[in-house]
């Protein structure tokens, strides 16, 4: 026999329906004060712009001049793919109008774009990478999306942006967009992390998961090990200690956003560690690290150079790189006693020459 239906299934059902992005941001500072308003209208805004990116990538093989590279060099001097212009784009267009954003900094531009209109009201600075893990747009695998949201703190036409070279302790709201199997959006705005399902029957991000915690320690190392060759002794060493202890995998994708995801929801350490060409690495601070550290550290994890904490960096410019090693405490903390050790070995050996 089939159970009565009861009216509370029905209303719990209609409940997490009704967890949309906006919603869950007015909840969480219980206010529907302006501030409140604002944060809420620019995660509606930032969320348009995943539902936009997301379609586009779901049918790239199938459109003409989707797939493969414009021609063009980025300020970091990567191949620029036409996702990624049209996904910067993207986000500029959906805060056109909006009051909210006056000043968006990205990957794909070298300074960043100011929006006039917003500028005597909007009090926000977007910074973002528009799709992380490009390489993998052409083989059809996960990419994603990086946001973080400061306070304007300047007006600098001359587009130095100087106010933007702080810790990433200034940031009031960081997440990202997965394009993965399905499209999730993860956030915080300072009070946990919070996890949204793109329901694409109802074009909506519903809440999936409230408060995520990162395990203390988890099985998962994902690095490029194709990089041993150019890392410290002190990387090698750690990677050699995984290959020879019980309890360890490794999972790279080469897409940081799917990889941190992993690790949010299993534990375990994501590392881009400097290297011989990159000696700061390859992941930028502003629009990478820095969200992504904000994100773990809420999550109750870590994110570290693998000298000091990745949100007490002060970058000294716009598009500085650093070194990262995020994830579970336990495994951050790990990573961190191979650098120190090596440190205190170069210190011991300077001291017996002198
Ligand atoms: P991108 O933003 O230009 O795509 O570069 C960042 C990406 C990260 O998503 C990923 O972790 C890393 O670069 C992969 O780099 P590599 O191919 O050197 O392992
Ligand atoms: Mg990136």
């Amino acid at each position: 026999m089939v159970d009565a239906y009861q009216p509370q299934d029905r209303d719990r059902a209609l409940d997490r329906d009704c967890m949309t992005l906006s919603r869950h941001v007015l909840q969480q500072l219980q206010s529907f004060s302006a501030d409140a308003q604002d944060l809420s209208a620019l995660m509606n805004r930032i969320a348009l712009a995943g539902k936009l990116i997301a379609r586009r990538l779901s049918r790239a093989g199938l459109m003409e001049g989707v797939l493969g590279f414009t021609g063009d060099v980025n300020v970091q001097g990567e191949s620029v793919k036409k996702m990624d212009v049209y996904a910067n784009e993207v986000f500029i267009s959906v805060f056109q109008q909006s009051g909210l954003v006056c000043r968006l900094a990205s990957e794909e531009m070298e300074q960043p774009y100011y929006i006039p209109e917003n500028c005597p009201i909007g009090r926000y600075t977007l910074l973002y990478d528009p799709i992380d893990g490009s390489s993998n747009i052409d083989t059809n695998i996960n990419v994603g999306s990086i946001f973080a949201i400061r306070q304007q703190e300047g007006t600098d036409v001359d587009g130095s942006a100087q106010d933007l070279l702080q810790s990433g302790r200034k940031q009031i709201a960081a997440g990202y967009i997965l394009y993965g199997p399905s499209t999730m959006l993860v956030y915080s705005i300072g009070r946990g992390v919070h996890a949204f399902t793109l329901d694409p029957s109802l074009g909506e991000f519903i809440l999936s998961n409230e408060n995520i915690q990162v395990p203390e320690h988890g099985p998962i190392y994902s690095v490029n090990e194709g990089n041993f060759w150019q890392w410290d002794e002190s990387i090698r060493d750690y990677t050699r200690y995984v290959h020879r202890h019980e309890g360890y995998t490794a999972r790279y994708s080469g897409a940081l956003v799917g990889d941190f995801h992993r690790i949010l929801f299993q534990g375990g350490v994501f590392l881009y560690p400097g290297t011989v060409k990159k000696p700061e690495g390859k992941l930028r601070l502003l629009y990478e690290s820095a969200p992504l550290a904000f994100l773990m550290e809420q999550a109750g994890g870590r994110a570290s150079t693998g000298t000091q904490d990745i949100l007490d960096v002060l970058p000294e410019k716009l598009h500085a790189r650093t070194p990262l090693v995020i994830g579970s405490k336990e495994d951050v903390s790990l990573v961190e006693s191979f650098i120190h050790e090596q440190k205190r070995e170069e210190e011991d050996k300077l001291a017996m020459k002198r």
